[in-house]
């Protein structure tokens, strides 16, 4: 019979990192990212059209029908590590660094905060493949789903937003028992403003933090990117969350439910952040 004691646990350094990618900068620090919607307006099109355009002596206009459909295209930013997993141009996720295949992590928790109607409810029943429409007020559905990452299976449990007051007890243990948060936010909204996401983010860091950046895993989650047909009008907001995210030296992902848009990668990025939190600051 085995001995119990004889298990080491195996704890992550920077040393799991693979070698060749630990000189590439992309993995360790942070960039803006901007990916975009799916085309419909493909190079088959383009072609056609320059051929149309071409035969009326039009071809000046081309520029023009170009900068409109851009201006039409729905983008979606994030502030991350491209180094360790990214969305291509495709729109297919892509892990770059393969997670310690050593790292035990079975079921992981994810906890979302922010303010009410910032869509964290129906991300959750999202995910979990879940219908809002059959909703129970008096039954709380179990939110998990196991995904696959890097050949290994992971129990992914997410948990809402229960807590009513602040300064509440629950609140303060939803956050110690989370692998990662999410403070989520409306990318359109009105009135936002700074104290809404930092009061999370200074109750996390005045128990969890080593002076320069979280120990614990924090994602701020844009949503609602489908409404932001007027760029110019929001984007204080997305200025001030990657401010946010640079004082407090973490990632932000802008999701959409609506056109299903990184769904999946938020939770596959929370993962990667999960480890690479673990095994490149708690030294
Ligand atoms: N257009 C759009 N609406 C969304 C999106 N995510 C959530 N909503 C809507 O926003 C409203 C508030 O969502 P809910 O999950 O209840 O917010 P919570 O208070 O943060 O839990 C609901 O009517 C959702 O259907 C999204 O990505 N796009
Ligand atoms: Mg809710």
């Amino acid at each position: 019979m085995g001995n119990l004691y004889s298990v080491i646990a195996h704890s992550c350094t920077k040393s799991c990192i693979p070698e060749y990618q630990s000189k590439d900068s992309t993995a360790y620090s942070y960039q803006l990212c901007k990916w975009s919607s799916d085309r419909s307006f493909e190079e088959g099109h383009r072609q056609a059209l320059d051929e149309i355009l071409l035969i009326y002596g039009l071809q000046d206009l081309m520029s023009l029908f170009i900068s409109l459909i851009e201006d039409k295209e729905i983008k979606y930013y994030g502030m991350i590590h491209p180094g360790l997993c990214n969305i291509d141009e495709n729109g297919h996720i892509r892990a770059i660094i393969k997670i310690c295949p050593k790292w035990v992590q079975e079921r992981i928790l994810l906890q979302f905060l922010g303010p009410t109607e910032a869509g964290k409810t129906a991300f959750m029943y999202k995910f979990s493949y879940l219908d809002i429409q059959y909703y129970e007020p008096n039954k709380k559905p179990d939110f998990v789903r196991q995904i696959q990452l890097n050949d290994k299976a992971f129990t992914v449990q997410l948990v809402d937003s229960y807590a009513t007051r602040f300064d509440s007890v629950l609140l303060d243990s939803q956050i110690r028992y989370a692998d990662c948060i999410f403070i989520a936010f409306n990318v359109c909204e009105e009135h936002l403003t700074e104290e809404t996401i930092t009061k999370y983010l200074d109750k996390i860091a005045s128990r969890y933090s080593n002076g320069s950046s979280l120990m614990k895993p924090t994602i701020i989650v844009g949503t609602k990117t489908d409404l932001r047909k007027d760029f110019s009008k929001y984007k204080h907001n997305l200025d001030m969350a990657i401010q946010i995210c640079q004082k407090f030296d973490i990632p932000y992902i802008e999701v959409s439910l609506k056109n299903n848009v990184s769904v999946y990668f938020l939770i596959q990025y929370a993962i990667y952040h999960i480890w690479f939190t673990q095994c490149c600051k708690e030294q």
